[in-house]
């Protein structure tokens, strides 16, 4: 079975499709915002995890058509939503490093934005710290252009990597995300607590927003609450969902 072949026609067969993750406010519960993921329907296979096809994808090269559908996806949910008042403040969406490669990366995802209701403020484009850190120098000016036209910037699975923290004062980011391994170690590590409330002082220090990841517990919400943590994404919140599931949880009508 050829995987990456099949995989080049995933989206001209309607095999593709969108999960979303809500991120909300670590008080309130109030939803801030969501995640995009990616899913594939294999005919056969039924589904095949994105742990499974995301690197095949990059490898291939099909991660750039997965992206622009990603993210035209996302436009069109989200003018829907808004044209239902279901008011959605901004949905995340994730970028390979393999994607930064791309020459036409920002004016294609520009366009994108620009063929539909919806404006770059609504979209955060989330790279992870290693691809981040990798190029620095060819990285840095595209996070600069995206930042200019209005997109918000998150660094993903932030801790995971190796963070050289000199670049937190270059990049023009917007969003800290806590990767999910320092959150599930905050009840049974006290390193990963100390870890993370560094992290999140820091965070705040630079005038950033922090999300936890992967917060499946009570003791974990409390423990990243009383480190002042603003926003929490993980399975106790919800899980990533359907759109129409996501609306009956939260779309409140007027
Ligand atoms: O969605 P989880 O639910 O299993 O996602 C697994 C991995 O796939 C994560 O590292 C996530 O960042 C990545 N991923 C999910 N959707 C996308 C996408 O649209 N683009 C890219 N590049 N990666 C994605
Ligand atoms: O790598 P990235 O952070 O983009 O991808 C998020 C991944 O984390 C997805 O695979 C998503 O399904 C998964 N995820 C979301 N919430 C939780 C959680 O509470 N626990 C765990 N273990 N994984 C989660
Ligand atoms: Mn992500
Ligand atoms: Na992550």
């Amino acid at each position: 079975l050829d995987l990456e072949n099949e995989l080049r026609w995933a989206i001209a067969r309607n095999q593709m499709f969108l999960h979303y993750q809500p991120q909300v406010n670590a008080e309130s519960c109030r939803m801030e915002g969501m995640e995009a993921l990616v899913r594939w329907n294999h005919p056969t296979l039924g589904q095949v995890p994105p742990g499974e096809f995301i690197p095949i994808a990059e490898e291939s090269g099909i991660i750039m058509d997965i992206g622009k559908w990603v993210l035209k996806e996302v436009c069109v949910q989200l003018s829907r939503w808004l044209a239902d008042s279901f008011d959605v403040p901004s949905i995340a969406v994730n970028l390979s490093a393999r994607q930064f490669m791309a020459p036409d990366l920002v004016s294609s995802i520009r366009d994108i934005v620009r063929g539909t209701s919806c404006s770059p403020q609504q979209i955060v484009i989330e790279i992870t710290e290693s691809s981040s850190m990798n190029d620095i120098e060819s990285v840095l000016p595209i996070l600069h252009e995206f930042k200019s036209l209005g997109f918000q910037i998150a660094i993903d699975d932030f801790g995971k990597g190796y963070s050289a923290l000199g670049y937190m004062k270059q990049f023009p980011i917007d969003i800290l995300k806590i990767d999910k391994s320092f959150v599930q170690e905050l009840i049974s590590d006290s390193k990963s607590v100390v870890i993370t409330k560094t992290i999140i002082d820091m965070a705040h220090g630079l005038n950033l927003k922090v999300i936890a990841e992967g917060v499946e517990t009570t003791d974990q919400l409390d423990c990243l609450r009383k480190m002042a943590c603003d926003i929490v994404q993980g399975y106790l919140i919800d899980p990533p969902m359907s759109p129409d599931r996501l609306e009956s949880r939260y779309w409140i009508g007027v």
